[in-house]
């Protein structure tokens, strides 16, 4: 874990970024889909909840995240077959980071990364574009 300096914007230009963020959409998917069935389930979701719980997740009771899943594949799993593909996924990515975003704004805030999270690539993708 390390902890970062993070703004808007900045998340912003890595969703927009559709190659950096395609890539990264792929990696995270590879590493949420546990049992390698090439979508997610909840079961999946829940197995590396630890991951997701950098994005958004951090500090909410159980039963405030059971309702989370709930309108998470009510929303995104566009077929309705129980899990998240490939594209469902990415759709989700993006609604999170740009929801983000939006709580950020313009100032920067200072936010704890886990390693190879969503956000941890977004703040790396920033870097990048201003070194
Ligand atoms: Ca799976
Ligand atoms: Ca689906």
């Amino acid at each position: 874990m390390s902890v970062a300096c993070l703004d808007g914007p900045t998340l912003m230009e890595f969703v927009e970024d559709s190659e950096a963020f395609d890539k990264c959409v792929d990696e995270q998917f590879l590493m949420f889909d546990t049992d390698g069935d090439g979508g997610l389930s909840r079961s999946d979701l829940e197995t590396r909840h630890g991951k997701f719980s950098s994005v958004e997740f951090e500090l909410q009771p159980k039963e405030e995240i059971t309702n989370l899943y709930d309108t998470l594949f009510e929303k995104f799993d566009a077929d309705d077959n129980g899990m998240l593909d490939r594209d469902e996924f990415g759709a989700l990515m993006r609604e999170i980071i740009t929801s983000k975003a939006r709580g950020i704004g313009q100032s920067p805030v200072l936010i704890i990364l886990q390693r190879d999270s969503l956000l941890m690539r977004a703040v790396e993708h920033g870097l990048a574009k201003s070194s």
